[in-house]
């Protein structure tokens, strides 16, 4: 057991900041546009802001939620937030006001932060919701949140969690339905992110490229929660930009992206051998990596991607090896289950599957999270009755122990690493003028993997127009969610249930972009 899960204070902020190193003068993170942060300085701003939220004398549990762009100020605050004991929330920059106002009126959090450009609408959202205090935080270090943190101590003492106390919520909608708060506690976050550490190799001297959103568990908790626990440097990007990370990458060890990040760069001439020569780690998740990628990237970096699986109510599940000792990378696999992760296969009845018999993955460990927010009983229906967590994924284990995943028995679309919930957006379109109904299927897409169109039924004697119900959806919908096309059909296919067949509409489809 190391040091850090030993001590008694199980907040996983007293970990991160055991793991800092001797010299705190050391570079910590360094923006691509060239500002520093010493370790010192993530010390001091997180004590500050942590100060912040302790004057606000919140209640104990309080959520602070945070839709903000990317900057190192923004993980300052959520640094802050497990600091100060309180539980984060992070929100996609890309929500419209709906989005916002559900998450907000559900999760009721005391503390919102948002970007000065959104404050005019997410303010009064916050205050219909009774929520106590509303700051801004802009990516240029400006905001009421740092000018009122600015008047604070730089010392704080770290509050003392207890292993189940909560540290994130992270809205999802998990198998089906409407979005649903994942409650993540220090153990889960912690636990994982001792485990990645040991299993993925992370040793001194590793530099990480932070290229991706923090708003996600990918690169807020892998990414983040990898780099700080071994006290390693961050080269950090405010938006993904191919060229630049290649740029980057003789200074670095370690890179995470989705598969969209890969395919960007194997577009890129300057992506070769020589460029990638001191990277010692690529790491992949969040959706499938084709094969022709796993394959291509390998040929022109001479490394293999090292593909792993998981999702917001586990953190990690599952990783190919990372030494060869352990076994080979195989590309189309996510690898073997973490360790503390136990991971089986069911058939729809409960049985257990055999060697390379295709089920329902389900899955326990420390990493599982403690149930949904405010959603005991769709908790107690995602787990099975001796506490396994219904992953919604469809795969298979084979004799070598690696696990595959095939499909997902959740009607869920995953569009550059980011999760459409059809449910959700074919609500929408019901609910426009002369729409009878929809429905939305996601069909391959060489950027992002695989895209959400809608096809849509009219009502008698209506007359719909597919373009102007993409554009109706823009505004009120996140971008990602927006269908890249939308069909306008006389009806939609129906097994004998009067199911919608979506595999039949995935199959007429499914060439539609190449
Ligand atoms: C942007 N667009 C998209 C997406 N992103 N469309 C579909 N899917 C997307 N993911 C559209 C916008 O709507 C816009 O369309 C146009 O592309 C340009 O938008 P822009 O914001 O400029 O795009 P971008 O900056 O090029 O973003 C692409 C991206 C981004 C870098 C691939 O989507 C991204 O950072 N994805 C990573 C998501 C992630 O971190 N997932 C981890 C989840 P228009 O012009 O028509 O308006 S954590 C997780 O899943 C688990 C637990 C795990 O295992 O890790
Ligand atoms: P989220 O709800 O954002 O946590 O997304 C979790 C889902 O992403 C999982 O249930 C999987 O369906 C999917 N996912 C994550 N990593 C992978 C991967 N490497 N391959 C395939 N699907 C993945």
């Amino acid at each position: 057991m190391s040091p850090t899960s030993s001590s008694a204070n199980a907040n996983l902020f007293a970990a991160l900041r055991a793991a800092f190193p001797h010299d705190l003068d050391a570079i910590a993170v360094e923006t691509d546009d060239g500002l520093a942060y010493s370790w010192r300085d993530l010390d001091r701003a997180s004590a500050m802001i942590a100060n912040l939220l302790v004057a606000l004398k919140l209640k104990e549990g309080a959520r602070i939620a945070v839709q903000v762009e990317k900057s190192v100020e923004a993980m300052l605050l959520y640094l802050a937030t497990l600091r100060a004991g309180y539980v984060f929330l992070p929100l996609n920059t890309a929500y419209q006001s709906a989005e916002i106002e559900y998450f907000v009126t559900n999760a009721e959090p005391e503390v919102v932060v948002c970007t000065s450009r959104n404050a005019p609408w997410v303010g009064p959202i916050a205050q219909k919701a009774k929520t106590r205090h509303v700051f801004t935080l802009d990516d240029d270090r400006t905001g009421t949140l740092l000018e009122m943190a600015a008047q604070c101590s730089d010392e704080h003492r770290i509050a003392v969690k207890k292993p189940d106390d909560l540290a994130a919520i992270l809205y999802t909608s998990g198998t089906t339905g409407r979005s649903k708060g994942a409650m993540l506690t220090h153990r889960n976050l912690l636990s994982n992110a001792e485990v990645l550490k040991d299993y993925w190799g992370w040793t001194h001297g590793d530099v990480l490229l932070h290229a991706l959103p923090i708003f996600h568990v990918h690169g807020l908790f892998v990414a983040i929660h990898g780099a700080l626990l071994n006290g390693s440097k961050m080269i950090w990007f405010a938006k993904f930009d191919p060229k630049r990370v290649i740029a980057r990458m003789p200074e670095a060890t370690v890179f995470m992206g989705v598969p969209t990040l890969y395919v960007r760069m194997l577009a890129e001439p300057t992506l070769t051998h020589k460029q990638c020569e001191d990277m010692r780690l690529f790491i992949s998740g969040s959706a499938p990596l084709l094969i022709e990628t796993f394959t291509e990237w390998q040929q022109r970096t001479g490394h293999t991607i090292l593909e792993r699986y998981g999702m917001s109510e586990t953190i990690m599940l599952t990783s190919n090896p990372y030494t060869s000792v352990q076994g080979a990378r195989r590309g189309g696999t996510v690898g073997f289950p973490l360790p503390g992760v136990s991971l089986r296969v069911r058939d729809d009845q409960g049985g257990e599957c055999a060697t390379d018999e295709i089920g329902n993955i389900e899955v326990s460990g420390p990493n599982v999270f403690a149930g949904y927010w405010r959603m005991p009983e769709k908790t107690k229906e995602e787990f099975t009755a001796d506490g396994y967590f219904r992953t919604g994924d469809v795969g298979k284990v084979d004799g070598l122990g690696y696990v595959t995943i095939v499909g997902r028995s959740k009607d869920l679309i995953i569009s550059g690493g980011y999760n459409v919930y059809p449910a959700e957006i074919e609500g929408y379109i019901n609910e426009l003028p002369g729409v009878a109904e929809s429905a939305l299927v996601g069909v391959p897409h060489p950027d992002f993997g695989e895209v959400g169109i809608a096809i849509v039924v009219p009502r008698a004697g209506a007359t719909l127009d597919a373009e102007a119900i993409v554009a109706e959806l823009k505004g009120k919908l996140a971008n990602f969610k927006i269908p890249k096309r939308c069909f306008v059909a006389e009806d939609l296919p129906r097994n004998t249930m009067g199911k919608v067949q979506k595999a039949l509409l995935r199959g007429q489809y499914k060439n539609l972009f190449g």
